[in-house]
């Protein structure tokens, strides 16, 4: 079927100025397409890296690959960058590409719906808008997941959500609590060890801890790097890291690899050689396999954790009274500050927006059983309705900005078919989408990550959520979209 509009200009809709949506704006205009709006719900770009702004953010990935492929940095300070850096070089992205003007800030989509080829969109300004594509941006973490514990309204203190950071409480010299070992609470508890009067780190489950020297770019480095080119192309594309994160991925996807048993090493070597006293060592020992949970990269959390302020607490928080957290035992600890670094609730994506695809299918309906899409992009009955990092893709310790590049090469083929005229709509089939959940789903199970823990990965049926083969197979399979998987109308 040709689609008589071929020529006209299409209106593309992105949902989301974090990353992801950076990207698919600046990749469209790259493309010759002028007619785009993003939407963002906060008055500002930046997604995660702009609702996180607590003490010791760090992105655990290393800076020159946590990059736009087109957008080199030559200014990063550090092998990990911290968080305000991370933030501050999407605003640089942003400002260099002038998209400020087709970003629609303080505007939340609150519904979608398609029909008679368009998606009907709504804002919670009450605004309507028309568009022929939507492009879902929203990112995975940015619904704070706060626990209900008892009495935590009867708090007399501060007590917030990592991702929520109160700014103006004072932190020196005060009583802190920290609930939550993932890499927010370890960075957390290594950034406020030599602040606080006395931090106690409650940990419901310790974690594995690789070690990472998070050196500093010399001036001279960075003048290299913003005079030559090459090489900045060639730290961004360092061969020997692509390489650990070839293995890296390879490790994860088979347990049972040399690569696994070579991670385990070094995390065990790391607790082992770190803590000197027994007790603590065991304490910090996780009952796990390494690399279940996402892993952590830390330079100095076992420093902070064998500071005579810093107590670490085997428990999870299940009761909170006026002056502070009362543990199981009886004992109850007094704070100033209590802090929930309790993770987000990662298989929202863009909920709790109303979507309603062809004949009438809402997402809820879609995602009843768990979010789902193929490639990790499509949904059946959603046409011209693509996501980035969306379920079911590439996570672990890898650069999300490379995994959204790669699936937009994807995703601009697929709309490629309706911007030529070939067709007016496309979605993956539903039976394409069984298959590859069938198998996805059974490799899943196997990857590290299905070995037994608890965590941000695993959908509610505590299968993990995430594309479970290697990194390579992932570039591969985004190269050219199998087009037989798809439904054309
Ligand atoms: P994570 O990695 O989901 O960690 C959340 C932590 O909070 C984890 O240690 C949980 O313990 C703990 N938690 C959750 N609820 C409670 C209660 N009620 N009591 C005690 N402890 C609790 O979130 P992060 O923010 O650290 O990291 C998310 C990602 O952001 C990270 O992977 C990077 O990609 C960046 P549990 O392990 O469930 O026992």
């Amino acid at each position: 079927m040709t689609n008589n509009n071929a020529n006209r200009q299409h209106r593309y809709v992105i949902i989301g100025a974090g990353m992801a949506g950076i990207l698919a704006a600046i990749k469209l205009r790259e493309a010759g397409k002028h007619n785009i709006r993003v939407y963002e719900k906060a008055d500002r770009i930046g997604g995660t890296w702009r609702e996180n702004t607590y003490p010791g953010l760090t992105c655990d990935v290393p800076s020159h690959s946590y990059t736009y492929s087109f957008a080199p940095n030559p200014e990063w300070s550090r092998h990990l960058p911290p968080g305000a850096e991370v933030q501050a070089y999407f605003e640089s992205v942003v400002a260099k590409y002038n998209l400020e003007d087709i970003i629609s800030f303080n505007e939340e989509i609150t519904q979608c719906e398609f029909s008679d080829d368009q998606w009907r969109i709504k804002t919670s300004r009450g605004n309507s808008d028309c568009a022929d594509f939507v492009i879902a941006a929203t990112g995975v973490l940015h619904h704070p997941r706060i626990p209900r514990i008892e009495g935590m309204e009867t708090f007399k203190g501060d007590i917030f959500h990592s991702a929520r950071w109160d700014h103006s409480v004072a932190l020196d010299n005060k009583r802190i609590a920290v609930v939550g070992t993932g890499s927010t609470g370890v960075q957390i508890v290594t950034a406020l060890a030599d602040r606080a009067a006395n931090l106690c780190h409650y940990q419901r489950t310790p974690q594995w801890i690789m070690p990472v020297v998070n050196g500093v770019f010399s001036e001279e480095e960075k003048a290299l790097f913003r005079n030559d080119p090459v090489a900045l192309k060639g730290i961004q594309n360092d061969p020997e890291l692509e390489a650990n994160i070839e293995r890296f991925s390879v490790a994860i996807t088979e347990p049972d690899s040399a690569a696994m048993h070579e991670i385990e090493n070094i995390v065990t070597q790391n607790l082992e050689q770190s803590i000197s006293d027994p007790e603590l060592r065991e304490k910090l020992r996780p009952q796990y396999r390494a690399a279940c949970k996402r892993l952590i990269y830390s330079e100095n959390f076992y420093v902070a954790a064998q500071k005579s302020n810093v107590d670490i607490l085997l428990e999870g928080v299940n009761k909170i009274e006026e002056n502070g957290i009362r543990s199981a035992d009886g004992t109850l600890r007094e704070f100033d500050v209590i802090v929930l670094a309790t993770g987000f609730e990662a298989d929202r994506f863009m909920r709790p927006m109303t979507i309603t695809g062809e004949n009438g299918v809402t997402l809820e309906q879609a995602w009843s059983e768990r979010p789902s899409a193929y490639m990790s992009v499509s949904i059946p009955d959603f046409p011209n309705f693509f996501m980035l990092n969306g379920p079911s893709g590439p996570v672990g310790n890898f650069s999300l900005i490379e995994i959204a590049e790669h699936q937009w090469h994807y995703i601009s083929q697929l709309m490629a078919l309706v911007e030529n005229g070939e067709c007016r709509k496309v979605s993956a089939s539903q039976s394409a989408l069984s298959k590859f959940d069938e198998a996805r789903i059974a490799a899943a199970k196997k990857s590290i990550f299905g070995s037994g823990c608890q965590s941000w990965y695993l959908d509610a049926q505590g299968i993990p959520a995430t594309w479970p083969w290697t990194r390579s197979q992932f570039k591969e399979a985004m190269q050219k979209p199998d087009f037989a998987a798809y439904c054309l109308g």
